[in-house]
């Protein structure tokens, strides 16, 4: 255990400088508005925090859409405040990672404006250009090159009038995907990524890094997938999911960028469609590839196929998921652990129970749940003060491309306008992007401007402000949990033991390390129940920490949580 490495005991928080804290009253959060927030995060007691993409960006995708990769967009700020920013957060002990987006670029990317002025381009192959589908002309319905459908709805492929030819974006069309398979391209990627890191960043938080390998034949063909209920398009997952040469980039990546510094640095891969042994292979320290991977089986077990079809979830699916990820990379590889983040809707609203009764109690079950997994803990701004989903009444309030696009085409092909909105409601990303509630003032101390997404009505009660100085807030249970963490080993690197798989509402599990044992136990309902007649061996045992004052030991209140120390 003293081996092991600093991450395991960490604690990383994640700021979409978006929505975070506005400097110049713009209304769009900025670098400024960060440096003003740090003594928020080293109060919380967090050790790294990982930056949503700050780069020079047109904002088709938020910045996920990068036009410059080393520099700031002037609406963020500049260079010199993001080394401000590294200072600032090193002064108190906390590490910076950044945003890596280098599965695609912004369309305005200088390589790809070159790619795009000609076939003959020496850029050309630098991106996906493929011709129209054989037998019909460019713009012919049915003429893209495969039948892929897109992450934000529609075609994969979008065409360019002036060479006839289709460029490959598995995102918005504003995101064309770089062709990792031309060595020129990786090694553009890792020298920009040198410059990071010499720079004084401490990492990188790879986006969609697992799909930069494409299944393409020797001589360039790639293939459709299977037909998609409802839409006529196909699925690219069998395409660009952890393709052929996945693992090969990444162990490049590794000896050409990290080589001698790894030991000091975080590198976490989003691998969305990630199964626990594509995550074995990733982060095996003997392969060099990744610490780390975001995977997502948890937080596709609330739809069926596509996140904006809803679905009840079960707890038996929750546990046994989670279980099978801590089983899986128990003895190699590592894995992050997260409810939220700026994909995902609010955890307290989708998980917990976000009516005034229970918000506060379930939030704070939650945020126990998960950080007493064994796993890197990931806090997404707002969650560590219960921020809810917002609540929506009109199309016009949305804001992501996701949603948006969503909405246009789910229409377009039919569906019921209302249920639409009312799964956008649920599950757009604009949920999580609401402006973070610092205060109870008009625009909750976000900006003094307009912001550029309303900031959530709640803000009023729900803010940091009212949270600071209360031990019962959520705030100061999640800088209880980040503590724990700290100090006790068997958190940072106990084994996990799942109990009481099928019940349906309390989630149980131990962690044991040197003979050392911590039973959790969360109630995730709003039932009391019979804990002594669950769980006979809690009775008497020492309670390390509880989301609810101290009672009667036998029984679990509604979204009670506790780790208890067995003799
Ligand atoms: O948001 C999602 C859930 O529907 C995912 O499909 C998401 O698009 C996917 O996880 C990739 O996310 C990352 O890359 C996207 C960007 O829009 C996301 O914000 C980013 O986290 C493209 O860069």
């Amino acid at each position: 255990p003293a081996d092991a490495p600093w991450w395991t005991r960490a604690v990383v928080y994640q700021v979409y400088p978006r929505s975070f804290q506005d400097s110049d009253g713009d209304g769009i959060g900025d670098l400024g508005g960060v440096l003003q927030r740090l003594d928020h995060l080293a109060d919380l007691g967090v050790d790294v925090v990982w930056l949503s993409p700050v780069y020079p960006s047109p904002q088709a995708d938020n910045g996920y859409d990068i036009s410059d990769y080393q520099d700031v967009d002037p609406l963020f700020g500049t260079l010199e405040q993001l080394d401000e920013l590294v200072a600032g957060l090193h002064a108190r002990g906390v590490k910076l990672v950044m945003d890596l987006v280098v599965n695609h670029t912004s369309d305005e990317h200088p390589w790809f404006v070159e790619s795009r002025s000609s076939p003959d381009s020496p850029k050309r192959d630098w991106y996906w250009w493929r011709p129209p589908r054989a037998g019909l002309a460019p713009g012919d319905p049915g003429a893209e090159p495969t039948n892929w459908h897109g992450f934000f709805s529609g075609s994969t492929w979008e065409l360019d009038e002036a060479s006839g030819e289709y460029y490959l974006h598995l995102f918005d069309r504003r995101q064309p995907d770089l062709n990792w398979e031309n060595p020129e391209v990786r090694q553009a990627v890792y020298a920009m990524m040198r410059w990071w890191l010499d720079r004084g960043v401490d990492g990188f938080r790879m986006d969609v890094i697992n799909l930069i390998s494409k299944d393409v034949g020797p001589d360039g063909e790639l293939h459709d997938g299977p037909p998609l209920p409802g839409l006529p398009y196909g699925d690219a997952t069998a395409s660009v999911v952890c393709g052929p040469r996945i693992h090969e980039f990444l162990q490049e990546m590794h000896r050409e960028v990290f080589t001698g510094r790894r030991e000091q640095l975080l590198l976490v891969g989003e691998t969305p469609g990630a199964t626990v042994e594509d995550a074995l292979l990733f982060t095996d320290p003997a392969r060099g590839e990744l610490d780390m991977v975001f995977q997502f089986e948890h937080v596709g077990l609330d739809f069926e196929g596509s996140k904006f079809h809803p679905r009840p979830l079960r707890m038996r699916d929750l546990k046994a998921s989670f279980g099978r990820w801590q089983t899986g990379l128990a003895d190699v590889g590592w894995n992050s652990l997260y409810w939220d983040n700026h994909d995902q809707p609010r955890a307290v609203s989708r998980f917990g129970d976000d009516s005034p009764r229970h918000r506060r109690d379930s939030a704070t079950c939650l945020a126990t749940l998960l950080h007493l997994h064994r796993g890197t803990p990931y806090v997404y701004q707002g969650e560590e003060i219960g921020m809810a989903n917002f609540p929506f009444t009109d199309l016009a309030q949305f804001r992501d491309v996701e949603s948006i696009n969503h909405q246009v085409q789910a229409v377009a092909h039919g569906a019921d306008p209302d249920e639409v909105f009312a799964a956008l409601r649920r599950m757009s990303r604009d949920n999580a992007r609401t402006p973070v509630q610092w205060d109870a003032s008009p625009s909750a101390g976000f900006t003094t401007g307009t912001p550029w997404l309303e900031v959530n009505p709640d803000h009023a009660e729900w803010n940091a402000a009212a949270q600071r100085d209360d031990p019962a807030s959520v705030l100061a249970h999640h800088r209880r949990l980040i503590a724990l963490r700290h100090e006790d080993p068997v958190v940072a690197l106990g084994s996990f033991t799942m109990l009481l798989p099928d019940h349906d509402q309390v989630y149980a599990f131990t962690r044991g390390l040197d003979g050392d044992t911590l039973l959790v136990v969360c109630n995730l309902g709003a039932e009391e129940q019979d804990l002594a007649g669950l769980l006979p061996e809690t009775v008497g045992a020492e309670v390390v920490l509880g989301n609810l004052p101290e009672d009667d030991p036998a029984v679990l209140r509604p979204w009670e949580a506790r780790v208890l120390r067995l003799p």
